[in-house]
C-alpha cells in the first residue's frame, strides 16, 4: 500500500484528520512518535531551520524536495508536501509532482500565489495572486501528471489572506474542484475562525476542505470537526517549540557555564540514539560485518598487590613497575592496541590511585585482599558482553602470541607455552607456582609445532597440577567469545549461587583464580581451545622475572 493509499484510508474515515508540521528528518520522527497520523513538510519552517531564510520561494524545488524526502524516509506516515506555487507555471508542476511521486510523497500542496510567493503569515505585504485560470491549469496539469491514482492534489487558495473576500474564496474554490482538486486548502489570516467557519457554511462541494489555523489558534479541533473540516494542519508550532527550547538552552548554559546544568531541561543522550536508531545500527553491525578484533575488548586483571616483588612493590602495583622507561601496564596497552583492541578496561585494587592507564576504563577491586582474580575480573562484569580477551597485568608477550589467540576457533581459547615441555626437568622443584596444563593432544616434547595445529583441548590446569603431567604453562592470556564470555558468566554465577567451597583449587569462590574458572569450565562440559606459543612472553612475579625483564626487553 502505497502511503497516498495509507493517507485515501485516513481521509475516507469519518471525523477531522490532524496533520502536524516539521522542519526536518528528526521533528517528523517525533511527530510519529507522538502519535500523530499525518506529517506536514512545511516551506515556511523548512526555510527557516534549514537555510535561516524567509518562506519567500527562495529555496527551489530541488531543495524542498530533499528536505521533503527525508522527512519522509524518516517515517512511516504519509507526508503532506508543501509545494508552494509549483515553482512556476504549470510546466514546473508536472516535473514537480514526478519528482515528488517519485520520493514516496503522499499529496501536494499548490498554492495560488505568483511566483515568488510571499509567506501567507507575513503582515503587511502587497499581495499578488495568479488569474483563476492559471491556476485551474495547474492543478489540471498535476492531476494528470500524477502517477500513482492515490496520489492527493491539494489545491490552496490565498484570496482571503489578499484580502479579496469571501466571494472571489468560493469562485476560486470552485474553479480550483472543477480542475479535479482532491482537496481544497482554504487558508485565512482572520483573529478568529469565524472567515474559515463561514465558507464552510457556504461550501457545497464534496471537494473537502483543509485549514491551517496558525492565525486563529483558539480554534478547536472539535469546532472545525463540527464545521465538517477534513484536514486541519498544524504548521509551525513544532518549530517554535523547538526555538523556544534552544533558547532556554543556550540562555542556561551563558549563565551557568558547566553542561551539567543544563541536565533537567534537555533531553538525555539515550534519547536522542533511541529516536535515530542506534540499536538497530548496532544489530546490523552485529549480524552482517565480519568479525574482526575491532569488536572485541581487553580486560586486565592488575588489582593483587604483588607481595612476592616486596618492597618494589612497596608504593604501587606490579603494572606501575618501570621497565626501561615504561610501565608493564603501558607496554601491555602497546601490544592489545597494535592487536587492533582499543576498548581496554583495567581492574585495580591494590595502591588503586597510582594506576595510570590512558584510554582505558578502569574497575576497582577493593576487596583485592579478601579475594581472588576472579572476583576482579568480575569488578569489570560490563566488560565481560560480548568478545573479549583477558590477561593478566604481570604478563608481558609479544604481538603474535595474541594475534594467534585471537585467531584461533572456539568459544573460549586460552595461550599456553610449550617451551615449559624443554624446561621441566631443570625447573623442578618449581621455586614458585605455576599455572600448569594439561591438553588433550599435546605436541610431542621438544618439538615446536609447526602449520595447522591439531585442535588440543583443555583437561586440566592450576598450580596443583602434577609438573610430570603438565603439557605446558598458561601464560595469563585468554580470549572469550560472545557465547564464551556467556558461559562464563553462568558458570561464575551458578558457583556463586551453590557457594561452591573449595572451589576447585581455591577454598571458595570469591577467592578463585581465573585458572579455577578455567577448570569449571571445563567440568562443565565447554571446550577450552589450547593455543600453543613457544616463549614470546614473560612474567613479572618475582626479582628474578623482573631483572630478566630489564635483560631481555632492548626498548
Ligand atoms: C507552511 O507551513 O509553510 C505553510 C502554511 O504554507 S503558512 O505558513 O501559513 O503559509
Ligand atoms: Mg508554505
Amino acid at each position: 500500500m502505497s502511503k497516498a493509499a495509507i493517507l485515501r484510508d485516513l481521509l475516507a474515515r469519518p471525523g477531522l484528520v490532524p496533520a502536524v508540521g516539521a522542519h526536518d528528518a528528526l521533528s517528523a520522527r517525533l511527530i510519529e512518535a507522538a502519535g500523530f497520523p499525518v506529517v506536514w513538510s512545511s516551506s515556511f519552517t523548512v526555510s527557516a531551520a534549514q537555510r535561516a531564510m524567509p518562506d519567500v520561494n527562495l529555496l527551489t524545488m530541488t531543495e524542498t524536495l530533499e528536505a521533503a524526502a527525508h522527512i519522509n524516509r524518516a517515517v512511516g506516515l504519509p507526508v503532506v508536501a508543501d509545494c508552494d506555487n509549483g515553482y512556476g507555471n504549470a510546466v514546473n508542476v508536472v516535473r514537480t509532482v514526478e519528482e515528488y511521486e517519485r520520493a514516496g510523497i503522499a499529496a501536494l500542496c499548490f498554492e495560488d500565489n505568483v511566483f515568488p510567493k510571499k509567506c501567507s503569515l507575513y503582515p503587511g505585504m502587497r499581495r499578488e495572486l495568479l488569474s483563476i485560470e492559471e491556476h485551474a491549469g495547474k492543478i489540471r496539469a498535476a492531476k494528470r501528471a500524477q502517477r500513482d491514482p492515490a496520489t492527493v492534489v491539494i489545491s490552496r487558495t490565498e484570496a482571503l489572506i489578499a484580502g479579496w473576500g469571501m466571494n472571489e474564496a468560493l469562485r476560486r474554490a470552485h474553479a480550483y474542484a472543477d480542475a479535479g482538486a482532491d482537496m481544497i486548502l482554504m487558508h485565512s489570516k482572520a483573529p478568529t475562525a469565524a472567515e474559515v467557519l463561514e465558507f464552510m457554511r457556504l461550501w457545497d462541494r464534496p471537494t473537502p476542505i483543509v485549514v491551517v489555523p496558525t492565525l486563529y489558534p483558539s480554534v478547536t479541533f472539535e469546532e472545525l470537526e463540527g464545521a465538517g473540516v477534513k484536514l486541519v494542519i498544524w504548521a509551525n508550532q513544532v518549530l517554535r517549540g523547538a526555538v523556544r527550547g534552544m533558547q532556554q538552552t543556550l540562555a542556561t548554559l551563558a549563565r551557568a557555564r558547566r553542561l551539567s546544568a543544563l541536565d533537567p531541561h534537555i533531553v538525555t543522550l539515550e534519547e536522542i540514539y533511541r529516536h535515530v536508531g542506534v540499536e538497530e545500527f548496532k544489530e546490523i553491525e552485529r549480524e552482517f560485518l565480519p568479525r574482526g578484533v575491532s569488536d572485541a575488548r581487553a580486560v586486565v586483571i592488575a588489582a593483587g598487590s604483588g607481595k612476592s616483588l616486596l618492597p618494589l612493590t612497596q608504593d604501587r602495583p606490579k603494572c606501575m613497575l618501570d621497565i626501561k622507561g615504561r610501565t608493564v601496564l603501558e607496554r601491555q596497552l602497546e601490544t592489545l592496541r597494535a592487536c587492533g583492541l582499543h576498548e581496554i578496561a583495567v581492574v585495580r585494587g591494590y595502591r588503586k590511585e597510582t594506576v595510570v592507564a590512558p584510554g582505558a576504563r578502569l574497575y576497582d577491586n577493593d576487596a583485592y585482599e579478601e579475594t581472588g582474580e576472579l572476583a576482579s575480573l568480575f569488578a569489570a562484569e560490563p566488560e565481560l558482553q560480548g568478545r573479549f580477551v583477558f590477561l593478566y597485568s604481570d604478563v608481558l608477550f609479544e604481538r603474535g602470541v595474541l594475534e594467534k589467540v585471537l585467531r584461533a576457533p572456539g568459544d573460549i581459547v586460552i595461550a599456553v607455552d610449550r617451551a615449559w615441555m624443554d624446561q621441566r626437568d631443570r625447573l623442578l622443584p618449581l621455586a614458585k607456582p605455576v599455572d600448569l596444563v594439561v591438553t588433550s593432544d599435546p605436541p610431542r616434547a621438544g618439538r615446536r609445532a609447526l602449520g595447522e595445529e591439531a585442535v588440543d583441548r583443555l583437561v586440566r590446569i592450576g598450580q596443583r597440577v602434577p609438573p610430570d603431567t603438565a603439557g605446558g604453562e598458561f601464560i595469563g592470556l585468554a580470549a572469550f567469545s560472545a557465547r564464551g564470555a556467556e558461559l562464563l558468566r553462568e558458570t561464575y554465577a551458578h558457583a556463586l549461587a551453590a557457594g561452591a567451597a573449595p572451589f576447585h583449587e581455591a577454598e571458595s569462590v570469591r577467592q578463585a583464580s581465573f585458572t579455577d574458572a578455567l577448570q569449571a569450565l571445563v567440568a562443565a562440559g565447554h571446550p577450552v581451545t589450547c593455543v600453543s606459543t613457544y616463549k614470546g612472553w614473560l612474567e613479572i612475579d618475582t626479582f628474578d622475572d623482573y631483572q630478566r625483564a630489564w635483560a631481555e626487553i632492548r626498548s
